[in-house]
Formats: C-alpha cells, structure tokens, sequence
C-alpha cells in the first residue's frame, strides 16, 4: 500500500536535513511553502547559520488551483523527475540539479534556485536578460536533437517513449490549449470585455481547421521528448543564468511545441505592454526588445540544431541536406502555430498568465487581450505558410500597430 500523503513542513526539513551535500552540518532549519503554480506544494527550506537551502517539491493528487473535485494523478512527480535527469544529462547546467527522488511520495528534491527570479515576474518589472536566447537555445536545441530519431537510434529511442507516456498531463494540453479555446466550454475563463473575441474565434472555420491540425501533430507525433509546458513561468533567470524547471507535461511530442511555448509567452508579454510600459517611446523600446529575442531563440535554435545534425547525426539517410531544409522549415511552421494556439489559450481558456491578468486598468487589460489574441490567430491561421521568424516579427508588429 502506498505511504503516499501531504508533506507537513516538519517532514520537509526532515528530507533536507538527509541531503548531506547540501546540508553537511545539522543545525536550525526554516521552511516556507512556496508554491505559486497550479499544481503542486513546493517546500523552500534554508539553513539560516550557513545559507544554504534546497527546494522539496511534491505533487498533489488534484489541481491545486481547482480543488479536490479535480483528481491528477501524482505520477507526473515520476515524470518530472525523469526529465529533470535526462535534460540535465543532455544539457549539463540548464536544469537545477536533482539530490533525490521518491515516486511514492511524488517528491523531487533539488537545487534552490532563489538567486534566480522567475522569468515572467522578471519580464513583468523589466527585467533584461542578455544570455536567455543563447542558453535556452541551447536547452531545445540539445534535448531536442538528442531525443529524436535524429540524434538517438530509433530502437533506444522507442524504449525511452514507453518511460515518458504521460496521458493524463497530456489530457490537460489537448483540452486547455487544443479543444476548449475553441467552444463555449466551462473551463473557459472570459472576461465579458473580450467576449466577442472569443466567439469570433468559435465560429472561424479557417482557425479551427488550423487548430485541429496542431492538435493532430500534438496527438500522433513522438518526435522528441518535450518539456511539455515550456512557458516563463518554467524557467528561471538572472542576466548571466538560465535554468528550466516543471516538465511535469514532459512527454513525447512535436518539437515546435515546446519552442512555440517559449515565443509565445514572450508574445503575451509583448502584448502586455500596453500597460507595462511607462509611455509610447518606453513601449516602443520594451517591445522591441521582446521581438529580438524571439528572433534570437529561433535564429539561435535553428543554428544549434543543423550543427548538431551535421556533427553528431546517427543516421546516414537522414543526412540529406535537402532532407535537412525540409525538415527546419516544417519545424518553423509548427513553433509558428503552436506559439499560436498558447498565446489564445492564455488569454481566455482556463489559465491565463499573470503579464496580462495583473494589468489593473480594465481599457489597458482589454487592449493587450485583444492585441494577444490577435496575433495568436494570425500566427495560427499562418503557420504553414511561415518560411522565416521574420513572418512572427512582422504579424506581431503589424497587430500592434493597429
Ligand atoms: C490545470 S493546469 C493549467 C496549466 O498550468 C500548467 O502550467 C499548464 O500550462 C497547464 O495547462
Ligand atoms: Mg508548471
């Protein structure tokens, strides 16, 4: 029978206190329930006399912003876990470091990342972050190519699917992102200012078609192992630093999806501007800077990624150059239509992001809601059209313009 149940603080400081490494002198322990995501409780505990501290974190057997009534299976702790080792096999340095694990208490233990601030608080004040492009290119990059047919044997590869099947969490992405944006579902979460938008999009033929689509990719592609929730509010920064955490949505799947995540959630910050930013030079500026690094990401995604192919490709049919054109191009138009899907879905599905729910002028709020959604539809309705990152620039700055 399981011992799975709730960590009291006490059992959390109990855990640290085990973790030698961290912790090689016993003494006075503090801890604070941190946990400001959806789904889980994550335990922050620090040693005051030396500063050394650790995060527990456990999944819940609910969604912890909806209640009981919402069972989740704890097995996503297994799955995160999992991830977190195999990126930080792959991409050494870009995810916090695991100390220990527990499936049955659904329980990671790993590094405090507290000198870092979460991405989209960081974005929300201001915040600049010079080495966020190279590194998190480097991130998809990496675990990308080296999970794929690509960059692994398809046989090793097909026996690592089988440890990363996680339908319950991908259940979540089919309906949040993929189904409910697209109907009057219940779960939806619209304000009655932008209540139009959302039916505009419920009756747009050309935009389902498209959604479907994706949803297609999402459901029937295992093209590499994904972080599976790649938003800013999984990844931590400081201007030299990029670590990625959560990939609790980890699972086999489309490549642009998790890339898509990433220029999305820079998009909806994009869009947010329009309160976040002190005048109209200010935002000029702001806005420009979230454009370069879309830029940045895929221009720098797409460089690391041929170079690996080049270099350290496992197969000799797969080599073709033109083989290689083919495939960057496909995997630029679905980055471009995931990113899509992710920026309507936060803006009035069930979850949105705090860069647009926190604007307090309500004049302020509806415009960026219908700037994001906006450039979320036209990303979808053009994704496979798109032939180059430049396509995103200009949709977003058009939509902004008018
Ligand atoms: C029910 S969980 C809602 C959202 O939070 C996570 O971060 C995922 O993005 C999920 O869709
Ligand atoms: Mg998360």
């Amino acid at each position: 029978m399981s011992h799975y149940h709730p960590l009291s603080e006490a059992e959390a400081i109990e855990i640290a206190r085990s973790i030698k490494e961290v912790f090689p002198q016993d003494g006075e322990f503090v801890c604070r329930e941190i946990g400001d995501g959806n789904l889980n409780l994550v335990f922050h505990i620090t040693q005051p006399a030396t500063g050394a501290g650790i995060i527990v974190k456990q999944a819940l057997p609910y969604v912890k912003v909806f209640g009981e009534s919402w069972p989740l299976t704890v097995d996503r702790a297994r799955i995160e876990n999992q991830a977190l080792i195999k990126q930080g096999e792959i991409s050494p340095g870009l995810v916090p470091k695991v100390y220990k694990t527990d499936t049955e208490m659904a329980l990671t233990v790993m590094e405090d990342l507290s000198d870092h601030v979460i991405m989209r608080k960081g974005l929300i004040e201001g915040g600049v972050y010079p080495a966020f492009a190279e590194q998190i290119s480097e991130f998809a990059a990496r675990t990308l190519f080296f999970t794929s047919d690509l960059g692994m044997s398809p046989q090793d590869k097909k026996l690592l699917v089988q440890s990363f099947v996680n339908p319950h969490m991908c259940k979540i992405s089919e309906d949040l992102i993929f189904e409910e944006p697209y109907y009057d579902a219940k779960a939806n979460n619209i304000d009655e200012a932008i209540r139009d938008a959302a039916e505009a999009n419920w009756a747009d033929e050309e935009l389902k078609l498209e959604v479907a689509l994706l949803r297609e990719k999402f459901l029937v592609s295992a093209q590499a192992l994904l972080h599976g929730d790649l938003h800013t509010g999984s990844i931590f920064v400081t201007p030299e630093s990029t670590k990625v955490i959560d990939p609790e949505f980890a699972y086999f799947g489309p490549m642009g999806f998790d890339i898509g995540a990433i220029l999305a959630n820079l998009l909806l910050n994009f869009a947010a501007q329009e309160h976040w930013s002190a005048d109209e030079a200010a935002r000029r500026d702001r806005r420009a800077y979230l454009l370069n690094t879309v830029r940045d990401v895929w221009t720098l995604f797409e460089a690391k990624f041929r170079k690996l192919w080049n270099e350290q490709g496992t197969d000799r049919l797969l080599g073709s150059a033109a083989f290689q054109d083919d495939y960057m191009r496909r995997l630029l138009q679905d980055t471009v239509g995931f990113a899509g899907a992710k920026t309507v879905r936060r803006v009035y599905g069930f979850a949105h992001v705090a860069d647009i729910d926190s604007i307090p002028d309500a004049a302020a709020k509806e415009r960026a809601q219908r700037l994001a959604l906006a450039i979320g539809t036209s990303l979808i309705k053009g994704n496979r059209q798109a032939s180059s990152i430049e396509d995103v620039i200009r949709i977003a700055t058009e939509a902004a313009a008018t």
